[in-house]
């Protein structure tokens, strides 16, 4: 039996899993917060400072004395204000929250933040993966999604992605894998793209990428929202119940607005407008009570079902189709409070994947496993020391309690002789909780094997689900594919690059191979070097590495496809009203208030800032003309008014907002003299005069003009996100 302690020790006893209200994290933040109005500057020693402008002086016109400590303060702290940034994901924009559990998981996890109704406070960090911390939220790439749960048994990190799979089965690959998407070493270019030599030389040449490519040229890969991306926690976890029973799963977010995408051609222009549009996006989201909102779901495989599948469930190129095992949700998580300082929150949270609590634990997946070592190493590099866990970000909700002493920048004042376990001098605490208090117990699965350096041929078919998911896009996604394809290999100089890539995409489908290599001057098929697949040693005869295991598995998976599953909706859409002087106000007014009601939110876009007129009413200008542009938009109205129009016809910037805005496949509303505008511009745009006015206005295909109803007819437009039967029917290439 354990002894009283003898002193008063952080230790609270069983209390310490005490449930936590939702603000507890608010709070304990708020203890750190400063304001910056406070009356008087001082130094940091809290010395008031007299004079901020000038440094002490010999002599008015004399050099600067070494003797100013404030201004060698000052300076010294500025020269030190950078940390490094992290080797990937560098781009990131961060927001709070809080995680409430249906109760739905309690059967299949012991976790306490699952029980029912329970509210987890949460972080959430979004990221692009290769670009600079100050690149562009546009790129082409993979969105991280890092969710850090402060639950009340301790930190939970969901250290995910936007796609369900990887580009590398084992970790070993990984430092090798980013040095060919980051700019390349000589020159460092190119910036946060992987339209480069050395990224596709790698991927060529490491075909487990393959599944993985297929998700990157997708429009998953250029989002419209961060509010609008799919979460997966990629590898097989288990869950482990309150029997000890353990489960194989697979972590998805699911966003309730469902999952919206752009143009790559608008992407390209994002960057150059306002290259921090995802970032403002969720910031403003918030600011303004459209809080983001996801369901965490699980899809559960039964131990002894662990080989059931066509695909070896340790492999983290591989999905389970949701076909096959359906999701099941466990609760909601809604964020809904910006960072108050972005350094203090967003660039110091530290996730790691090894923080996991009682009743969630790790598979052998090979790319998981280094993981469990990386994350943590970089945290020490990136923040400076094994201390990391005091940042208030990154603080646990429950009690620290532990005889780890010491080290850089140590906050906690431990008090005590007792600094070791087990002792006497404390009273013998803090002692071993067991797993009957609540200890992390890792489940006990069997291992056994030779030490070898070694892939499971269970990992050796790289092509089978990057077919499956490139047939189970719509003919819109495919084209999008291709279109990718193109515009990434052409990037590439070396042209034994572009050629061997188009060969692995014949592994891939025909028609998606030949398209790429007609852009590219490649004659189809190209001929095969060797084994396609990497992973086979070259002197193997790769047909003894075909998977022999055939099982049933879907040829295709609607899941996968972003347009087979749009939730119609207006919520939180940015819709420009084009406008000047002049402009009439009852259309104005209409279409307005139907895009409020409908949860949108409509912006006046003029030539000038400031204010508009139309005679009897003024309005405010949200966006001068030139400063935005459409691609910012979700939508555009321009409303009559013969004076408005007037202004608007003479304003090359207007002609080109509507026409971008067809050729983005957006929906367009007119009404008045508005209508002859849209029609003008579109025949100004290049458009031949009969397809837009009489194709467009014929089908009304998302063009909504002088309509009775025009406002909710605009929203129903707005709703279907894009107006694709442009892209297929009209042939409008972008
Ligand atoms: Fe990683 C950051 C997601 C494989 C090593 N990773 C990082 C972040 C996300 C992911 C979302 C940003 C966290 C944040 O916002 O601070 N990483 C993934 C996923 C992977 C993956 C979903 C595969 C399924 N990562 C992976 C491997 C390794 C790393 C195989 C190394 C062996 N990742 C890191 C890192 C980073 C990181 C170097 C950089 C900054 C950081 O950790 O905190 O440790």
């Amino acid at each position: 039996m354990p002894n009283t302690p003898k002193k008063s020790t952080a230790h609270k006893g069983k209390d310490q899993h005490a449930a936590q209200p939702t603000n507890a994290k608010t709070e304990q933040l708020e203890q750190f917060q400063v304001e910056a109005d406070g009356e008087y500057l001082t130094s940091n020693q809290g010395v008031r400072i007299n004079d901020n402008q000038n440094s002490l002086k010999a002599g008015s016109r004399g050099p600067t004395l070494l003797e100013d400590f404030l201004m060698r303060e000052k300076i010294t702290h500025f020269d030190h204000e950078r940390i490094p940034e992290r080797v990937v994901h560098a781009r990131g924009v961060g927001a709070h929250g809080v995680f409430q559990s249906y109760g739905t998981g309690a059967s299949i996890c012991k976790a306490a933040f699952l029980k029912k109704n329970v509210e987890t406070p949460v972080f959430v960090r979004f990221s692009t993966v290769a670009g600079s911390r100050g690149s562009s939220d546009l790129a082409r790439d993979v969105r991280g999604f890092a969710v850090k749960m402060y639950t009340q048994e301790g930190v939970f990190d969901l250290v995910g992605n936007n796609m369900p799979v990887f580009f590398i089965q084992d970790a070993i690959k990984f430092p090798d894998f980013i040095h060919a998407v980051k700019p390349e070493p000589h020159n460092e270019i190119p910036q946060a793209q992987s339209a480069h030599d050395t990224f596709w030389d790698f991927v060529s040449l490491s075909t487990e990428a393959t599944h993985m490519i297929m998700w990157v040229m997708s429009d998953r890969a250029i989002p419209r929202s961060l509010r609008m991306i799919e979460g997966f926690g990629v590898h097989t976890f288990r869950l482990i119940d309150e029997e000890g029973v353990a489960r194989f799963v697979k972590f998805h977010w699911k966003p309730v607005l469902g999952v919206n995408s752009i143009l790559w051609d608008e992407a390209l222009k994002i960057s150059g407008k306002d290259p921090d549009f995802h970032r403002r996006d969720l910031f403003e989201a918030i600011d303004c009570g459209d809080f983001a909102e996801w369901e965490l779901g699980v899809q559960v495989v039964e131990e002894k079902d662990e080989f059931k599948f066509e695909f070896d469930l340790l492999d983290p190129t591989k999905l389970i189709p949701e076909e096959l095992v359906p999701i099941q949700m466990l609760g909601k998580m809604t964020l809904n409070r910006n960072p108050e300082n972005y350094f203090a929150e967003t660039e110091q949270v530290a996730f790691c994947i090894s923080h996991i609590v009682p009743g969630i634990d790790f598979t052998n997946d090979p790319l998981l496993q280094g993981r469990l070592f990386s994350y943590l190493d970089t945290q020490l590099k990136r923040l400076g020391g094994p201390n990391f866990h005091e940042i208030p970000i990154n603080k646990s909700l429950a009690p620290v309690v532990n005889n780890q002493r010491d080290g850089h920048m140590r906050q906690t004042i431990a008090k005590g002789i007792a600094s070791y376990e087990p002792n006497t001098t404390g009273g013998g605490c803090p002692f071993q909780a067991g797993a009957m208090k609540g200890g992390f117990t890792s489940f006990p699965a069997e291992t056994a094997g030779p030490k070898i350096r070694d892939r499971s041929e269970s990992f050796l078919d790289h092509f089978s689900q990057a077919t499956m998911f490139y047939n189970s896009q719509t003919d819109v996604e495919k084209e999008h594919i291709i279109e990718a394809l193109q515009f990434e290999l052409a990037k590439c100089d070396t042209p034994a690059i572009r050629e061997r890539m188009v060969g692995v995409l014949q592994q891939v489908d025909n028609t998606l191979a030949t398209r790429v290599a007609e852009e590219l001057g490649i004659a189809t098929p190209v001929k095969k070097s060797g084994p396609l697949n990497q992973a086979i040693p070259a002197d193997a005869d790769e047909k003894s590495y075909q998977p022999t295991h055939k099982k049933p598995k879907p040829a295709t998976s609607d899941a996968l496809s972003i347009i087979k599953n749009l939730k119609p909706s207006a919520v939180s859409r940015k819709v420009a009203i084009l406008a000047a002087d002049g402009f009439d106000n009852a259309s104005l007014m209409e279409v307005v208030n139907a895009l409020k009601a409908a949860g949108a939110h409509p912006k006046i876009v003029s030539p000038k800032a400031g204010t508009i007129s139309s005679g009897k009413h003024e309005l405010t200008v949200d966006y001068r003309l030139k400063t935005v542009g459409s691609v910012l938009f979700d939508a555009v109205f321009i409303p009559g008014g013969a004076a408005s129009i007037e202004t608007l016809m003479s304003e090359a910037a207007a002609v080109l907002f509507v026409n971008e805005s067809y050729m983005h496949c957006k929906a367009i509303a007119a009404s008045g003299e508005g209508v002859d505008f849209v029609k003008s511009s579109l025949v100004k745009g290049g458009l031949p005069a009969d397809l837009p006015v009489k194709k467009v206005f014929t089908q009304k295909n998302g063009v909504v003009i002088d309509e009775a109803k025009l406002g909710d007819n605009f929203v129903a437009a707005i709703s279907e996100h894009r107006v694709w039967d442009r892209l297929m029917k009209d042939k409008i290439a972008v």
